[in-house]
């Protein structure tokens, strides 16, 4: 420890040394800076990283202290002696030796017998490991490298990419920003790193139009106007406003003459979103979906907050998000100073893969740093796994597979080992089918700090990983005045049991499969200083900690589009086929479907499905997120389980009282797909006629989201519906 508390430079008064390091508790990217008091070589307390971009740290990342020390963490390699399905795995302790020996010799009998495709190298909502396991996949020759953004954000950077040709969405309010758009998210629970500036620009009387079916702390505290729309009716409503907007001819007439495409067809089909219809379709009073407009309107230039997932977990959630970026765009909000703004220069596609999305191996190459091999996915296009499942996808999105239809590929012999990284196999709809899908593979092996027995019981290894104490890979990157900002963190300390690196054990694997020359030999190190010195100019160890090295860039600059820098040909525009921010996608069109931001009911509504509705009368949503737990995370910790003991269905006073149903009751939350149990917290925050289900108790026997939510998908995105489906709630 005294090596790392010297190199840290800094011994804090009377309390020990300290170090730093970046959370990982949400998974987040940006992740938030901790120094981390260490005394006698333990982690004894958890403080804000000074001057770092992003924090101050939440509840979640004090209780990593928890999690580190915890006597359940996993540590040591494992491997199964009985076979899978059979009941008990018989569990015996391995060498590392034995336990890397064995997946790269399972991985390469697999490859050879059925081609290096017909392996998954799958990370889940970790962030951390996944540049390092992309890496892997493409060296191995396998383009079947897939993340949890099968479900999470990706699909709504695939609306922003038919949209404008890139990712742009979530942008931080600048002093110059007069409205911020909170969609569907709720950065009071979710995204404890941005609400920070989202405060300051409430204070600096920035207007807020939050549009979310529940009150949530966010809408309570920000929001100048806050709708309230029944579930996966979003489109209906941005093209409501977008209606109002475009009749009273309140959008940017010279933005959209020279640079959208389509403009003619979506006001013709907007026009079909009167506030009355709007009203009926959405709930929202048509008095509300005018006064938006108005607020639109007046609070100009203005910056969007999407959910990262919710509107896209519904099965019309690409088109819904189209049309509101599509309303963004009318209003000229597009890369303007204080708008939705698009980053100058990227500094590289490095951890958030999908700024400047890369399609031709030409893009690849121009950012002069492949470390993820995206080239090499790009080559083996047609050996991916979801080329006719989900063609838009599997186009715009080369960085990784659409997972969701993991059973399938099962099935069709497409997908036969897997080497999983921070997976959660009760993530997914009807998730048992997922589980079965791990059982019937030949090989698989899994990397966690715990063990997960949802997953784990499915697998054949599972390798102890090492926390964000105990890693140092990899760095972190943020946008900063005049260029980028790059910090790298310590290992604070020496990892419990045989824990391992991530980034180690990706590389570890990489040199048995005979791959050492393309992995630095396992030195990982060497690796992260290979991008930086590629991607900024400067050595990983050249990077001071805590006080991080800014890589400048020159100035941001705006309205890129008039002066061909969005563009790898050099031509003003947008890196859309047209050139154009595409209101009718032509990338839509060729794939057949429908070109405008068009609103379909969710496949499972009151209207598309009155035969359910009148046994399921109540909307349901699933996984709003808790502000203690991520996903399936953190049950184990009493530090926070003791802020939230036990899942609880929020149900409306209204509809409760129609079922007799009192606080704390024990309910059953029951679908056409299946049922979960839990108590029932009757709360204001919820809208008469919607009930909000959380995910990720994989813990708690029957109370599991993923038995109730069905295998409907985005046919855009492949994303599951987890939200916007029917059910009824009733006493247990
Ligand atoms: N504490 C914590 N933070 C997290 C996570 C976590 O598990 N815990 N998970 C991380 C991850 S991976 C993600 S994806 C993000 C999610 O971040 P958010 O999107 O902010 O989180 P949610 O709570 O899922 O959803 C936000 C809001 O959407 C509303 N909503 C539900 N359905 C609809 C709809 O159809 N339309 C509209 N307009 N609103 C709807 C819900 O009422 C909810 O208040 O959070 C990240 N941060
Ligand atoms: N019903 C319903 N289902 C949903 C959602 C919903 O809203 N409703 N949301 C979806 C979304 S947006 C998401 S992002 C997914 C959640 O995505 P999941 O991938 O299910 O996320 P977690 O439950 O956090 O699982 C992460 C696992 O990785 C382990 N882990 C954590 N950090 C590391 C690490 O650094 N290295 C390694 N090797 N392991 C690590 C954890 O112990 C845990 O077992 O769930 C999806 N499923
Ligand atoms: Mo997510």
């Amino acid at each position: 420890m005294d090596v790392v508390a010297a190199e840290a430079g800094g011994k804090s008064k009377g309390r020990g040394e300290f170090a730093y390091t970046f959370c990982d508790a949400c998974n987040q990217i940006p992740f938030c800076g901790l120094k981390v008091v260490v005394s006698g070589g333990r982690a004894v307390g958890v403080e804000g990283w000074e001057d770092f971009p992003s924090g101050p740290p939440c509840a979640k990342a004090y209780a990593t202290l928890q999690e580190e020390y915890h006597p359940d963490r996993l540590l040591h390699p494992i491997m199964r002696t009985n076979p899978r399905g059979s009941g008990d795995p018989g569990w015996v302790r391995i060498s590392w030796e034995e336990a890397l020996d064995t997946v790269a010799r399972r991985l390469r009998e697999v490859a050879e017998r059925y081609g290096p495709e017909s392996v998954l190298f799958y990370v889940g909502d970790p962030k951390e490991p996944r540049l390092a396991v992309s890496r892997l996949a493409s060296a191995f020759g396998s383009p079947n490298f897939g993340t949890e953004s099968s479900t999470c954000s990706r699909a709504a950077s695939l609306a922003s990419q038919l949209l404008l040709g890139l990712r742009a969405w979530g942008t931080p309010p600048s002093e110059r920003t007069h409205g911020v758009v909170l969609w569907a998210v709720n950065t009071a629970w979710t995204g404890t790193q941005s609400l920070r500036r989202l405060m300051a620009a409430k204070d600096r009387g920035t207007k807020f139009l939050v549009v979310d079916p529940r009150r949530t702390p966010t809408s309570e505290r920000l929001a100048d106007l806050h709708l309230r729309p029944r579930p996966g009716t979003d489109g209906a409503l941005a093209l409501g406003i977008m209606n109002q907007l475009i009749s009273r001819g309140h959008y940017d007439r010279e933005f959209v003459d020279r640079w959208v495409h389509g403009f003619d067809a979506l006001r013709e089909y907007a026009s079909r979103f009167t506030p009355e219809e709007v009203e009926r379709i959405t709930w929202v009073p048509s008095g509300e979906v005018e006064e938006a407009a108005e607020l639109l309107w007046g609070s100009r230039p203005e910056t969007i907050f999407l959910g990262y997932s919710t509107l896209t977990h519904t099965t019309n959630g690409v088109q819904n998000v189209r049309a509101i970026l599509s309303m963004m765009a009318i209003l000229g909000n597009i890369d303007v100073p204080g708008g939705v703004v698009i980053p100058t220069r990227p500094l590289v596609p490095y951890l958030a893969m999908t700024d400047y999305p890369l399609r031709t191996p030409e893009d690849v190459a121009a950012t002069g740093v492949d470390f993820a091999l995206m080239s090499r996915k790009i080559e083996l296009r047609d050996r991916r796994a979801d080329v006719d499942k989900v063609p838009v996808w599997a186009e715009l999105v080369p960085e990784q597979i659409q997972v969701n239809f993991l059973p399938e590929y099962v099935r069709d012999g497409r997908i036969r080992a897997a080497l999983l990284f921070g997976a959660n196999a009760t993530m997914w709809p009807q998730y048992r089918e997922y589980q079965e899908a791990l059982d019937a593979l030949e090989f698989s092996a899994a990397v966690d700090y715990f063990y997960r027995p949802w997953t784990h019981d499915h697998v054949d290894i599972v390798l102890p990983a090492a926390t964000m104490y105990e890693r140092e890979e990899p760095f972190a990157v943020f946008p900063a005045q005049g260029g980028w900002k790059v910090y790298r963190r310590q290992r604070v300390l020496e990892p419990r049991g045989e824990a391992r690196s991530d980034w180690w054990i990706a590389f570890q694997i990489a040199v048995r499969l005979g791959l050492g020359d393309q992995f630095w030999n396992g030195d990982t190190r060497a690796a992260m200083d290979w991008i930086l010195r590629r991607a900024a100019g400067v050595g990983y160890e050249e990077i001071p900690v805590p006080d991080g090295r800014l890589v400048p860039t020159g100035p941001e600059e705006f309205r890129k589009y008039e002066r061909g820098l969005l563009r790898r040909d050099g031509r003003p525009g947008f890196p859309t086929p047209t050139g154009m921010v595409e209101v009718w996608s032509t990338v839509l069109e060729r794939h057949g479907f429908d070109p405008l931001p068009a609103y379909v009911e969710p496949e499972e509504s009151p209207a598309s499905r009155p035969d359910l509705a009148s046994r399921y009368p109540l909307i349901l949503i699933t996984g709003s997120r808790s502000p203690v737990y991520t996903h399936s995370k953190f049950r184990e910790l009493s530090w926070l389980r003791d802020a939230e003991p036990e899942p609880l269905a929020r149900i409306s006073p209204e509809d409760a009282r129609a079922r007799g149903i009192s606080d704390g009751d024990a309910v059953v939350v029951e679908t056409p797909h299946g049922s979960v149990r839990m108590r029932a917290r009757i709360t204001h925050m919820m809208p008469k006629g919607v009930v909000d289900v959380p995910h990720g108790w994989a813990a708690v026997e029957g109370a599991n989201a993923n038995d109730a939510t069905p295998r409907r998908f985005d046919p855009i995105s492949g994303y599951p519906a987890f939200k916007a489906l029917l059910c009824e709630v009733r006493r247990a």
